[in-house]
């Protein structure tokens, strides 16, 4: 199996991380995306939407979204419930992640901190700000009565949101008034096998 990727996304970070955890044989290519190399005619054929990460197959096949990359990748382990409500309550937070998180806490870490261009974006991330503050204390409220998003362990759920919320600094939004998260972020990156982010954004 071969990750395209883009070390500085946590987008790329989740499936990369779940494939270490489980010690799945992957290889990893960077994508230049700041360069375009991810909308040439090319990369399309991979995903048509023209972003990374992408996963292919020994066979060819081609996936896309880093969320569907998670679960394929975490099929059959503990991190994947297989009972009905289990797995819906882990689902609830990828399309969280993807519908309320990551469109605000991340699109502002990338205007801000990695688009060189953060005073052009300023009107932008600043309405961004409100959502991305919402999420977050959605986050904190859960974590404050749970150690974990869904159910009783770490599960893909964790993996989905820890990546963008342990650099949301980066995008203008403190942690410092959320205790649960800070916490939370502390036990996702104490899992035994699971490298952190920052060792992704180090290109290593
Ligand atoms: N919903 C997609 C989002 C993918 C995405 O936005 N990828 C970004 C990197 S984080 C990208 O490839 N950007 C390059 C571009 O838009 O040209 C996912 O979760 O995989």
């Amino acid at each position: 199996m071969k990750l395209y990727g883009n070390h500085l996304s946590g987008n790329c970070y989740k499936p990369w991380a779940m494939a270490q955890l489980r010690g799945l044989p992957l290889e990893y290519e960077e994508v230049d995306i700041l360069q375009g190399q991810a909308k040439t005619p090319a990369f399309r054929e991979r995903n048509l939407d023209g972003r990374v990460p992408v996963l292919e197959l020994e066979d060819g096949r081609c996936l896309p979204e880093s969320n569907a990359i998670l679960c394929y990748l975490a099929e059959g382990s503990e991190y994947l419930p297989t009972e009905g409500f289990a797995r819906a309550e882990v689902l609830r937070w990828l399309f969280f992640e993807q519908n309320g998180h990551e469109p605000f806490v991340a699109s502002s870490r990338f205007l801000l901190h990695l688009s060189g261009q953060a005073e052009a974006h300023t009107a932008r991330i600043e309405l961004l700000r409100p959502r991305g503050l919402e999420a977050l204390q959605v986050l904190e409220q859960r974590l404050s009565r749970a150690d974990w998003l869904a159910g009783e362990g770490f599960s893909v759920a964790d993996l989905a949101l820890y990546p963008y919320t342990s650099v949301a600094d980066e995008g203008g939004f403190s942690l410092a008034e959320l205790p649960a998260v800070r916490a939370w972020i502390e036990r996702v990156e104490a899992v035994p096998g699971l490298p952190p982010f920052s060792r992704f954004l180090s290109g290593t």
